[in-house]
């Protein structure tokens, strides 16, 4: 796309079709050249309301674009660019003041993992092309990827693609118990292991090369041997001086391979300088072409349009872009924490309906769903946020806030319903419920968490939530995102959704109606992606979700609908580090994490609560880390550990605060 003019409409049918090729096409094992895979995807896609959204969201991100474009001219208007850069030049070299290269940190990903858990379960699949999944496949065989099948692919698109497509059902609890191994072997070569998703983790091994006289590449490898033997199951590797890099480095060398980006300045700039944009974790289809109109494809290019990045920091995040072009970002590794939490939610998905009183059961359910959870897992809240998708896929949100704490379903509902009611009619195939302003009430350092709380009350939670909630004062909720990452639910651009592949809606309705099981569904939000909803099986049960949706809303109002996003489609197969349950995606899991971890939490601290001394509140604390919900944050972090775990190169500073006994500069 060119750099200087609003982009023509030849280009927007280009970037349709690049909207509709999906979030996986920098997936391992794809043909180079996409262009005629693209457009069979196009036209099998074409005629549906998924196709007709995707358009429109195409059409909303060009005049996104040209909106862009003009405000970048009017900026450079008169403004002295040389200058600019110069400064600019200053900052570059302020910002290599934060490399560090004293750590040796890997990202490991398991290759083709379900395909290959399949695989050898039943060794008739060698050499075929071949997905995982029903309706939406999971993943493919690298057979299957040189045809352009992939992640997330609607089966039927996957079918047009290559025909003989061979596909093979999912089989969560293999994954799981698979998973289960792989991320034991890790977490030996650091305790503080950060697992990302269900096949992959990052480690820093500094330490265990250390102690064990081992050269970090050597330990790699032999890492990865381990988990052939133990599991006969391949994994690619990646050794850098941080998590970006290692990220990026773990696909150079796929399948089976590992590569060490070297830990040193130049080769690092060196290879990002040529890496495609896309490539860094955050980075998806829409910031791709948010970028891209402003004449930036490759990190290299980052440092060309330095200026013009600095005149519009507040669309592109200046740091984190200028950080990406030196390739520095954190390299704290450490499990997810639970006050990272933004945000707790449920929603449902069901065939497109219209009558009001079925739209608010379903509603019903949805606040019933989230209160449960909310007390399970300690959370109340002040700003509720109603999503729900039209039939036509587009998404809506409305929110208000309170000045006091939510905690009940009736409390929920009846918002969920007072924000509805300036919608009707309505015809809604999706609706959910979402908290944010959270406060968390397993927090026990302040005197109002869970304990306290059951220590209070002697009884029932359920009865005494509100009032003692109500006692609570306002938190410092800043959000340190830098407001650029478009897995992050933004309300000002509705087309930055997370990168999903939304199905054909007579395709689903056709699987549902001749399937028993329910939809496989679509793309795992990446493990650098923090996921924010997910579509579950049509008509399946709310599902509590966590994710980041903006916290800044205010109370619903007569205007036009503002936030308009999709829901992500889910995985299958992630399963609970606690209890090892396998779940379909993270949303579930993490909501089930949730449950399993409070599970421990509420036990300790009505075990805790019938102590009545305050040593004994003290012992209680340090018991707890003993105990099996002791280890619950390395654990929790498992299915969290996606968080903007990239941010820490920037803002995120009580991650390194936190890393920062582990670096030696
Ligand atoms: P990935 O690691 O992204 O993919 P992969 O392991 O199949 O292939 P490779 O890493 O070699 O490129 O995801 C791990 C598993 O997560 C994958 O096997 C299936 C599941 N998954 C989904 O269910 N949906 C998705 O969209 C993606 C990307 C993965
Ligand atoms: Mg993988």
């Amino acid at each position: 796309m060119s750099s200087n003019h609003p982009p023509e409409p030849s280009q927007e049918t280009t970037s349709l079709l690049h909207r509709l090729a999906g979030p996986s096409t920098t997936k391992a094992g794809l043909a180079k050249d996409q262009t005629e895979i693209n457009r069979i995807i196009a036209d099998a896609s074409k005629g549906s309301k998924f196709y007709e959204n995707e358009k429109r969201k195409d059409k909303d991100l060009t005049q996104r674009i040209e909106r862009i474009l003009r405000q970048r001219d009017d900026a450079v208007k008169g403004v002295d660019l040389g200058k600019i850069e110069a400064k600019m030049d200053h900052l570059l070299s302020e910002l290599e003041i934060e490399r560090d290269l004293t750590q040796y940190i890997v990202h490991v990903d398991m290759d083709a993992f379900y395909a290959n858990v399949e695989l050898l379960d039943n060794p008739d699949l060698a050499g075929k092309a071949f997905g995982v999944g029903r309706g939406v496949l999971s993943t493919a065989s690298y057979e299957a990827r040189k045809y352009g099948v992939r992640s997330g692919m609607p089966e039927y698109i996957a079918k047009k693609l290559y025909p003989d497509l061979v596909i093979v059902p999912i089989h969560m609890s293999r994954y799981s118990e698979l998973s289960k191994t792989i991320m034991i072997i890790f977490r030996e070569y650091d305790p503080n292991m950060l697992s990302a998703s269900v096949d992959e983790a990052y480690m820093n091994i500094t330490q265990y090369c250390q102690d064990h006289g081992l050269d970090p590449d050597e330990c790699v490898q032999t890492m990865r041997q381990r988990v052939v033997d133990e599991t006969k199951l391949t994994v690619s590797a990646g050794l850098a001086a941080n998590k970006m890099l290692a990220k990026v480095s773990s696909c150079c060398n796929k399948p089976n391979g590992q590569y060490h980006l070297p830990h040193d300045r130049d080769a690092i700039v060196d290879f990002m300088r040529e890496l495609s944009i896309r490539k860094i974790p955050g980075v998806g289809r829409v910031n791709e072409r948010l970028l891209e109109s402003i004449g930036i494809k490759t990190c290299g290019d980052i440092y060309t349009h330095r200026a013009v990045l600095c005149l519009m920091d507040k669309q592109f995040g200046l740091h984190f872009m200028l950080r990406t072009h030196l390739g520095i970002a954190s390299n704290v590794v450490q499990p997810w924490l639970r006050e990272e939490r933004k945000s707790i939610g449920a929603e449902t998905t069901f065939h497109a309906i219209s009558e009001k009183t079925k739209i608010l059961e379903k509603l019903e359910g949805v606040a019933e769903e989230l209160a449960a959870d909310m007390e399970s897992s300690g959370w109340v809240g002040k700003t509720i946020t109603l999503k729900f998708k039209l039939d036509t896929y587009q998404v809506f949100t409305r929110a208000k806030s309170f000045d006091r704490w939510i905690t009940t379903k009736e409390e929920l509902f009846a918002t969920g319903k007072d924000l509805l009611q300036p919608e009707w009619p309505l015809r809604l195939r999706l609706i959910g419920l979402r908290l944010t302003k959270l406060k968390d009430m397993r927090k026990k350092d302040d005197g109002q968490g869970i304990k306290r709380f059951f220590e209070s009350v002697g009884g029932s939670p359920s009865k005494r939530h509100k009032k003692e909630h109500h006692r609570e004062e306002d938190a410092d909720y800043d959000d340190v995102m830098p407001g650029y990452h478009e897995h992050q639910y933004d309300a000002e651009h509705p087309d930055d959704e997370p990168d999903i592949w939304e199905v054909d809606p007579e395709y689903t309705e056709y699987v549902a109606s001749t399937s028993k099981a329910p939809l496989s569904t679509g793309p795992r939000p990446s493990s650098s992606a923090r996921p924010s909803s997910s579509s579950k099986p049509i008509s399946a049960p709310a599902r509590v979700t966590v994710g980041d949706w903006q916290d800044q809303i205010s109370s619903a109002s007569s205007r036009p609908p503002a936030s308009v996003t999709s829901s992500t489609t889910a995985p299958a197969g992630f399963p609970c580090p606690l209890c090892t349950r396998p779940f379909a995606d993270n949303d579930e899991l993490n909501a089930h994490v949730d449950w399993c971890l409070s599970r421990e939490a509420i036990r300790a601290a009505q075990a805790g609560a019938s102590d009545d001394t305050a040593s004994n509140r003290g012992k209680g604390k340090e018991g707890t880390k003993g105990t099996p919900g002791g280890d619950v944050r390395a654990k929790e972090a498992s299915n969290d550990g996606r968080k903007e775990w990239w941010k820490a190169g920037g803002g995120d500073r009580k991650c390194q605060e936190k890393g920062k006994n582990r670096r030696k500069r």
